[in-house]
């Protein structure tokens, strides 16, 4: 500092580590400064403090709304050293300069997400202005002041100072760190207050305030995402992609479930593809209230299966299409004990009756300590997951060039929506359990989609094909013979009702709602087929 001798403010709502903290600095002779909390913290500790109010000869106001912001913290923060009327201006006024800034901000986040949630005067008295004010001038003014955030950095901290302090690289990242610190926070704040702004009403609103307006939108104007890298993945969708993995910080913290935060028990770390598909999978078998096993491959599940035995499931979610399964994502919606995982482990390839089952990935919400056991000696690099179902009514993103696409996600479930019989056949209850059974299974395969089921248990579907002709095509060849009474669903309209019929289906559920709609009303009528509309087209691009 200006006298020569280093000072540190401390300012932390996190007191986590703070007594180490104090100490090592006190070891290097730093005279430390702080505010109320933090100073107890500190005496208690047995380190000397300087409370703020003693430089600023003001005591801490308003309720602790103002305790820092003030020219003897923010002079001290923000001098150049290497500019002397700077200097001069310090000195006129008496004020020593600070060396290190350590803040972190009220746990605004936290509060607001608290169960039970907060009042709305509870929420904005938890928003910080002093702590960030004292970060950002640090940052700003990083080439002789160092910032430090996370708890995490205190020990790289001392070592840093222990060293001399000289390297600018290190003083930058801590900026960067700080400014990003404060940016996630304000984001917190900011989608906090628009979400405290649905419901109020804009009557009183005058006319040219149009601006007002904008709020009864569902979607905020401009999105703030606090995303979090967790890895580095060894590579993208292909090997000369680089890429990483980020998880919705925000998400995490209320533990929302999805794939992001599942646990990984075993196996290989996850790579950019295998994110992609077990989240496919996840979600599809999220998707089903009975014993369920869905079998995953690119992104489209090529098996599924709902029985009371899970072993049968898992069997016939393979059997739908073992040569897809092969090198797939597997996934469950019950615990898996010693049982399914040695059956999991041995089950032969329907094929050939011979090649054990290779798979990428187990997805499970609950795994013995048996199970879990087993599945681990299947293979070193199968990777075992442990997922919390997605929680509902979440905003999905995609990024096109240049932007993002936000939208709700498709939470539709077959009690949300109708299944109308407009044929003249009324379908069997059997039938129509096979239709929605279809319909829940059509919806996580990428358009255009058809699938074909019976009993529980998808038996073809056709996925991703430019025409809606080719997809049924592809299902009807995958269903073979098994078609023969099954009921069929397709994502959007579906225009080929004549060739479904002919294969000998039994029930078809579409959209409906098409000019062409009474077209198929008379093809399923000629072959006793009955037709559904469900007025819900399920597009995945
Ligand atoms: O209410 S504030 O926005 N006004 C301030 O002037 C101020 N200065 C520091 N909050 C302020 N702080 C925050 O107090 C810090 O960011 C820190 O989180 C907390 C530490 O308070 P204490 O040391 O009393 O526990």
């Amino acid at each position: 500092s200006a006298s020569g001798h280093k000072q540190a403010l401390i300012s932390l709502s996190d007191k986590k580590d703070l007594a180490f903290l104090g100490k090592g600095l006190q070891e290097l002779g730093y005279t430390i400064v702080s505010t109320g909390g933090t100073a107890s913290t500190l005496e208690s500790a047995g380190v000397s403090v300087t409370k703020v109010e003693q430089l600023t000869s003001f005591p801490e106001m308003l309720d602790g709304r103002v305790k820092t912001l003030h020219p003897s913290i923010h002079g001290g923060i923000l001098a150049r050293r290497d500019q002397k009327h700077h200097m001069d201006d310090l000195n006129k006024h008496g004020i020593a300069t600070f060396d290190v800034v350590v803040v972190n901000l009220y746990p605004f986040y936290n509060k607001v997400t608290s169960t039970g949630g907060i009042e709305f005067e509870d929420g904005i008295e938890n928003i910080d202005i002093g702590g960030p004010a004292m970060i950002r001038a640090a940052a700003k003014n990083n080439k002789d002041v160092l910032v430090v955030v996370d708890p995490q950095d205190y020990p790289l901290l001392l070592e840093f100072l222990k060293g001399g302090g000289d390297d600018q690289l290190f003083r930058r990242r801590l900026a960067w760190k700080a400014f990003q610190h404060v940016a996630s926070y304000d984001s917190a704040v900011a989608e906090w207050l628009w979400k405290q702004t649905s419901g109020i009403s804009t009557s009183s609103a005058n006319d040219d305030d149009k601006v007002l307006y904008l709020f009864q939108d569902k979607f905020p104007p401009s999105l703030t995402v606090p995303l979090e890298r967790v890895s580095s993945l060894r590579y993208g969708e292909n090997p000369h992609q680089k890429a990483a993995f980020y998880v919705d910080k925000r998400l995490a913290e209320v533990n929302a479930g999805g794939i992001a935060t599942a646990i990984q028990h075993h196996g290989k770390s996850m790579s950019y593809n295998n994110y992609l598909d077990a989240d496919a999978a996840w979600n599809c078998v999220s998707e089903f209230k009975n014993p369920t096993c869905v079998v995953v491959k690119h992104t489209n599940p090529c098996g599924v299966a709902s029985r009371d035995d899970i072993f049968e499931a898992y069997r016939l979610a393979v059997k739908a299409d073992p040569v897809s399964a092969f090198g797939g994502i597997v996934a469950f919606n019950v615990e898996i004990d010693e049982d399914l995982a040695k059956e999991i482990r041995e089950f032969r390839s329907p094929t050939d009756g011979e090649t054990r089952m290779f798979y990428e990935i187990v997805v499970a919400p609950k795994y013995t300590e048996k199970g879990l056991e087993i599945l681990q000696k299947k293979s070193k690099s199968l990777r075992i997951l442990e997922a919390q179902k997605n929680e509902k009514g979440k905003l999905s993103l995609r990024q096109v060039g240049g932007g993002w696409l936000a939208q709700d996600s498709d939470d539709l479930t077959p009690q949300d929506i109708q299944f109308n019989v407009v044929s003249e056949k009324a379908p069997q209850e059997s039938e129509l359990h096979d239709a929605e059974f279809a319909w829940l299974c059509v919806k996580h395969v990428k358009s255009n989609a058809i699938v074909i089921a019976k009993n529980n248990c998808m038996l073809g579907m056709g996925s991703g094909q430019p025409n809606r002709v080719e997809s049924l095509r592809i299902a009807l060849k995958k269903a073979g013979d098994e078609v023969k009474g099954a009921a069929l669903a397709s994502d959007a309209f579906f225009p080929f009702v004549e060739i479904a019929c002919e294969n000998g289906v039994s029930i078809i559920a579409e959209p409906g709602g098409s000019i062409r709609d009474a077209d198929a009303i008379d093809c399923c009528n000629k072959y006793g087929v009955s037709l559904l509309f469900t007025n819900v087209r399920h597009f995945r691009h």
